[in-house]
């Protein structure tokens, strides 16, 4: 409603447009006259009706949805705060979300695993410059892409689950910073581009800065300290569990589950997780590996853009590579890291690798972590 008069006043400003620069300039007068009648009571009125249609603190809607029109609604007309309420169903999109909701008013898009969106195609779910959302409890099953964030910052993913996607199930990009996922399930991707089937992608490639990267598309694509905690990863993702682009940085990867069944091996995945961007904590993860698929390595490190994919950590994390012949943690690219190497400590294990726990040397546990 609001939003539908806004755009009233928007056309009839339009045509008003046009005449007020010629009024204005032939007719000081009644310009002034305007002016000393709006003020100042006329403006402390304006000033008043504004805060009366502001949302009061706590008296977020909630709206509920139960068929895809009435979602697509919700999402167009999101508020700070509103909390959108998915019946158990079908929503068959592709979906998107504009507006952002604040810090201290996030917008929420939750409903119960029975709550299924999908797209024939685009992605799932879009949140396009949509800051502040949080997403909880439903799935995006049967969609090209699943779940993609374009400048959306602070966004968080909680206990979804996301599923038979075309190719990435979830990807932070175009500088979607501090995002958290956790607590969800991915499985099945890459069902169309076994090579392009990631579970989480943060960043894009170097060859897709143009479209995704800072300053103009010249410098990389910033979603920095993007969170991955506590995921169940597989079987059945074609590609990266989790692979982290040249130009991100200051993520984390923590207590993270990955089976590392039906890894496709096209496009170089062959490795629960690829890290190729800065300074991230990859800790208390839990990896496996039954046999079925192209498993090389545990965890990899490369360096794809001279500069980028060095000081991170691997921490505490225990790898069952079932036989695979690499590494459980694979570093690539420790001789072009001088400045910040790459830190393996002592307390992550391994067991069924044939090559062994790791390529360099190991550094003490810290006892006090
Ligand atoms: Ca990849
Ligand atoms: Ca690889």
């Amino acid at each position: 409603m609001r939003r539908a008069l806004a755009v009233l006043a928007a056309a009839a400003a339009a045509l008003l447009a046009p005449a007020l620069p010629a009024h204005a300039a032939h007719a000081p007068q009644a310009a002034q006259a305007v002016h000393a009648a709006q003020a100042p009571q006329a403006a402390e009125a304006a000033e008043e009706a504004e805060e009366e249609a502001a949302p009061e603190p706590g008296a977020a809607r909630t709206v509920e949805v139960a068929d895809a029109a009435e979602l697509a609604a919700a999402l167009a007309g999101a508020e700070p705060g509103d909390t959108i309420s998915l019946a158990p169903g079908e929503y068959a999109g592709p979906f998107t979300a504009t507006a952002s909701g604040t810090e201290e008013e996030p917008i929420t898009l939750t409903g119960p695993r029975e709550a299924v969106l999908s797209a024939a195609s685009g992605y799932g779910l879009h949140l396009d410059g949509a800051d502040h959302w949080t997403l909880t409890g439903f799935t995006v099953s049967g969609a090209p892409k699943g779940i993609v964030l374009d400048e959306a910052d602070h966004v968080l993913i909680a206990e979804v689950e996301v599923s038979h996607t075309g190719t990435e199930a979830v990807h932070f990009r175009s500088g979607s910073a501090d995002g958290v996922i956790r607590d969800s399930f991915i499985h099945d991707t890459g069902l169309t581009q076994p090579q392009y089937g990631e579970g989480v992608y943060i960043g894009s490639a170097v060859s897709h800065w143009g479209d995704f990267g800072e300053d103009g598309g010249t410098g990389p694509d910033r979603s920095d300290r993007v969170q991955v905690l506590g995921n169940t990863f597989g079987p059945g993702v074609a590609a990266e569990h989790v692979d982290v682009k040249e130009g991100t940085r200051d993520g984390v990867l923590r207590g993270n589950t990955f089976v590392g069944d039906g890894m496709s091996g096209e496009n170089y995945a062959d490795s629960w997780v690829d890290v190729k961007g800065d300074g991230y904590l990859i800790e208390s993860n839990t990896g496996s590996f039954g046999g079925e698929g192209a498993l090389l390595d545990g965890y990899q490190t490369h360096t794809a853009v001279e500069g980028y994919g060095c000081g991170n950590t691997f921490r505490a994390n225990d790898s069952d590579l079932g036989g695979a012949a690499g590494y459980a943690i694979h570093v690539t690219n420790q001789s072009r890291c001088a400045a910040a190497p790459q830190v393996v400590t002592a307390d992550n294990t391994v067991t069924g690798a044939g090559s062994g726990l790791t390529n360099i040397e190991v550094t003490p546990a810290d006892p006090a972590a």
